[in-house]
């Protein structure tokens, strides 16, 4: 497939130390799609699923010990530990080499090793980068052609260049014990062992559009990042791009595929997905922030995915499809999962393949579900019906507007704009969420995650902050307006106050008018908040204008809080904090005096 040096080298190394039985290249042909899936089957890898309901979709289940990232296991590998900074775990390069080449060493034997080339984001974009993982496993190889651009085309970009990701992954035992997730930034190398989950091992999604991109972003004046992007059509054709930033699983997929209310799409409004959980952003020639979404699928929660909360995740699945850890429905061969309807299914095998019963299936109580809360949906990019025209062009997208978010049952309001890009800067490095089940550990517990990227920065985060603040300088008045949202706030009997999902068009549509200086806004402490009349609440039943004005609230005790909790968050950061930063949090502090 290529005479590219540094690639054949490579792969020589890599096949000396795993000394597998055979080398498959993947070319991502139908033909070789056809013959992996049918060897998956016939090593019991997956299950076909119904041809007629779900053609051309599969069923995985991973070990139970291996269903979440896992961030404890989870490196970054750089000369000097200051350099990966306080957020990562470090260990020195050489003797990470040295304890995964000892993990790694003849793990193949009697395995298959597969060569899979792939770019992230349209291949020969300028925006694109390529990588090639070796792996064992066929249910990665799989995954990857889902969720990549998996094609030998990438070796007629890549020519003779060395400008690529060296991707190792190793199944071994799937021993937790020696589980390593890591990333070597200086060498554009990732290394994985012991684990067959997602996260962890389909190389080109975090690992590296995450880990290793923001590095090069940092490194070569761009930026990866960890949002959605979405085009917002209005009634006279126009669409404006908006790029989010919310923790793993708190409604990326489902914010990025909107339907609108049905007074709106009336109107003409539509949301476009250009991407749901990754955007690759640099400055274009006209000097505005233009994003591509470096992935060619969606690696979705399923669990609450149906037909009212997200129509087109659901539609996107229902053709050549991997599912992996829902609950197979034993009756025609098809899956379920908790909140996808309320037709439990009476003959069903759950997440780990053991018979379920409905009857002791308690909400309240994960252990009696029938689907693993983090299990997902593998679903190609262009099964999604609102794909956006743009997703395949390799230009990108200008992005107006950023939003951070997170779910916090108190403290943010519904939504609020910065002061400016320096205080957006500050919202995101601050930003908080209660965790969720897409990593391992206890769910539930408020923890900052700036831009949402805690688990993803591939350097120190002080001079990520920097780096936001230098592209920031660079963008000038070009640069997009920046916002926080939160759909999370709940009322004292723990319910969502706010409706969520396609009535965050109204947010959105708030959002795009400020960047147009169409409405103005009411200054607070932090940042501009919407007058309660200009967030349309037309055919919202049960939602009164009070409850909206209770949302957008801003209450001081509850802020002077958050700013202390801020104060102790910045410490770690030590002197690479930014002196911008320190200075907005003291300006923070003294608008909530005023
Ligand atoms: C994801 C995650 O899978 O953030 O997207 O964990
Ligand atoms: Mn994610």
């Amino acid at each position: 497939m290529t005479n590219n040096k540094s690639v054949l080298n490579w792969i020589a190394e890599v096949k000396d130390l795993v000394t597998p039985d055979n080398v498959v290249w993947i070319d991502g042909s139908e033909k070789q799609i056809q013959e992996l899936r049918d060897e998956s089957v016939r090593i019991g890898e997956m299950e076909k699923l119904n041809e007629e309901k779900l053609p051309g979709c599969y069923l995985h289940r991973t070990k139970e010990n291996d269903v979440a990232r896992v961030e404890a296991r989870t490196f970054i590998c750089t000369t000097k530990e200051e350099d990966a900074g306080p957020t990562n775990n470090w260990c020195a390069p050489a003797e990470m080499y040295k304890k995964l080449y000892d993990i790694a060493r003849g793990s193949y034997k009697g395995r298959t090793m597969y060569i899979v080339p792939f770019s992230m984001g349209p291949i020969g974009s300028p925006l694109a980068k390529i990588g090639i993982e070796i792996t064992d496993s066929i249910y990665v190889v799989l995954n990857m052609i889902i969720m990549t651009r998996v094609s030998p085309k990438v070796f007629d970009v890549l020519g003779d260049s060395n400008d690529w990701v060296r991707c190792l992954h190793c199944k071994c035992d799937i021993d937790p014990e020696n589980r390593y997730i890591c990333q070597f930034p200086e060498d554009n190398t990732i290394i994985s062992v012991n684990s067959g989950y997602g996260g962890n091992v389909l190389l080109g999604k975090k690992c590296f559009a995450l880990r290793i991109a923001s590095y090069q972003g940092w490194k070569e004046g761009w930026m990866a990042e960890h949002m959605l992007i979405l085009g917002l059509e209005n009634p006279k054709g126009e669409v404006k791009y908006i790029a989010a930033a919310f923790p793993s699983a708190c409604g990326k997929t489902n914010l990025a595929m909107l339907i609108p209310p049905e007074y709106l799409k009336k109107k003409g409004y539509k949301v476009w997905t250009v991407g749901d959980d990754i955007a690759w952003m640099r400055i274009g020639e006209d000097g505005r922030l233009y994003a591509i979404n470096p992935e060619n699928g969606f690696f979705g929660v399923a669990p609450g995915t149906n037909s009212k909360s997200n129509f087109n995740a659901l539609e996107s699945t229902k053709k050549n499809t991997i599912f992996t850890n829902v609950c197979l429905n034993l009756d025609d061969n098809t899956v379920w999962w908790e909140g996808l309807n309320k037709d439990l299914p009476e003959n069903a095998l759950d997440w780990k393949g053991n018979k379920w019963d409905p009857k002791k299936f308690n909400k309240a109580d994960k252990s009696t579900c029938a689907a693993h809360p983090n299990s997902r949906f593998t679903a190609p990019a262009e099964n999604c019906p609102c794909i956006s025209d743009e997703f395949d062009k390799g230009a990108g997208v200008p992005i107006s507007a950023i939003i951070f978010g997170g779910r916090r049952a108190k403290t943010a309001p519904l939504v609020y704009q910065s002061k400016n890009w320096e205080n957006g800067v500050f919202v995101g490095s601050a930003m908080a969420s209660e965790t969720t089940a897409a990593a391992a550990g206890a769910v539930g517990v408020v923890r900052r995650d700036p831009m949402a990227m805690l688990p993803f920065c591939g350097y120190h985060m002080g001079d990520y902050f920097q780096h936001w603040l230098d592209m920031g300088k660079k963008l000038g008045d070009k640069a997009p307006k920046i916002f926080n949202v939160n759909w999370f706030r709940t009322d004292d009997e723990g319910n969502f106050v706010w409706p969520g999902f396609g009535d965050n068009m109204r947010v959105l549509n708030w959002i795009i008018d400020r960047c147009e200086d169409k409405v103005d806004a009411v200054e607070t402490a932090i940042g501009f908040v919407p007058n309660p009349d200009d967030i349309d609440l037309t055919d919202l039943k049960d939602f009164s204008r009070e409850t909206l004005v209770d949302i957008l609230n801003v209450d001081k005790e509850t802020w002077l809080k958050e700013a202390a909790e801020i104060e102790e968050h910045y410490k770690k950061f030590g002197d690479r904090l930014p002196a911008e930063l320190k200075k907005q949090l003291e300006t923070l502090k003294e608008n909530l005096n005023k």
